[in-house]
Order: C-alpha cells, then structure tokens, then sequence
C-alpha cells in the first residue's frame, strides 16, 4: 500500500520516522449490499473528501472472512460473524485520504455496536442491530495495511 515516511517525532535524544497511513480498508458488508445502503454510504465518505481507490462486489470466503477476523477467533460470535459476512456480497473497497485515513473512517462508522454509536456516524444513523453493523473499517495502521493485502494483494 501507499505508505510512506513523512512525519518526525523528535524526542531530547532521538528521532523516530512515523508511518504516515494514508489508505484504509472499507467493507460495505451483505446487510448494506441488502438494504440498498451503498450510495448513501459511499456519499458520505466521498462528501467528507475521501477517494475510493479501488472496490469490488464480492461474497467473501470463509477463509478470507476468518484471515479478516483473526483477532476474534475463539470468541463466542466469531461463528455467527463469519457467517454472516460471508451470506452474500460485500463491496470491499480501498479509501485513501489525508495522513491516518483509517482513523477517519472509524469515526465516521462510529461505534461497534449502533445502538450505543452517535448520530451523524454511519451506525448511529442507519444500523440497530451489532451484528449488523453496515460498514467495516480498519481500525489501525497495521490493521488497514493487512486487510489490504488480505482482499487487494496487488495494491499492498
Ligand atoms: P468491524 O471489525 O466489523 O469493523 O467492527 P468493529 O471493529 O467495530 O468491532 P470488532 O470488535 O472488530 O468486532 C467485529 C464484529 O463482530 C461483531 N461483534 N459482536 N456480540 C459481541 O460481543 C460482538 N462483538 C463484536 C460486530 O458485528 C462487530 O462489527
Ligand atoms: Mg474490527
């Protein structure tokens, strides 16, 4: 992915390069494909100045579904989550934007669960249900680096 120096810290005794993370991961996931949610949604990415890079409809499989999850294998809604993110199609989407884009789209989707999540996020305005929460959006640089290279290895 397009990652790349630009940022110092400069502490009292050394200098430490930041990554400057300017691409993130997005999955329109089936319950936005379903309910004919993708305009609205991609609307307010492309509003707040984000680009799409790249995105394709797809039905993830369930290896990719559990690569994409890893951190929650073993918990009790791991099945339930990977069955559901497999049902049918997901646009699976690359948004670039200024320096730490992931942390935008994270506070536009807004909280895990939508009936905790603020109004004017994408959650908190469409979505009731936490396990049908819409939108996936990588939730660090590491994160979106990996997720990347999960559904779009060429662009990594
Ligand atoms: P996502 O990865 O899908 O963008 O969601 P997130 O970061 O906001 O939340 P995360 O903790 O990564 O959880 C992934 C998805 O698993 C479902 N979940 N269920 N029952 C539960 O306690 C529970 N916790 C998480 C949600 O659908 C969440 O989006
Ligand atoms: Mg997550």
């Amino acid at each position: 992915m397009a990652r790349c120096c630009t940022s110092l810290l400069v502490t009292s005794y050394k200098t430490v390069r930041l990554p400057v993370v300017k691409r993130t991961l997005v999955i329109l996931k089936p319950d936005a494909i379903e309910r004919g949610l993708v305009g609205e949604i991609l609307a307010r990415l492309e509003r707040k100045q984000l680009r799409l890079v790249t995105a394709e409809l797809r039905t993830i499989d369930v290896a990719s579904a559990t690569r994409h999850y890893a951190e929650h294998e073993g918990k009790p809604f791991f099945d339930s989550l990977v069955t559901f993110i497999t049902r049918g199609p997901s646009l699976i989407a690359v948004i670039e934007g200024p320096d730490d884009t992931w942390k935008v789209v994270r506070t536009m989707i807004g909280a895990t669960n939508p009936a905790d999540a603020a109004p004017g996020t994408i959650r908190g305005d469409l979505a009731i249900a936490m396990s049908e929460n819409l939108i996936h959006g990588s939730d660090s640089p590491d994160a979106a680096q990996r997720e990347i290279a999960i559904f779009f290895p060429d662009l990594a």
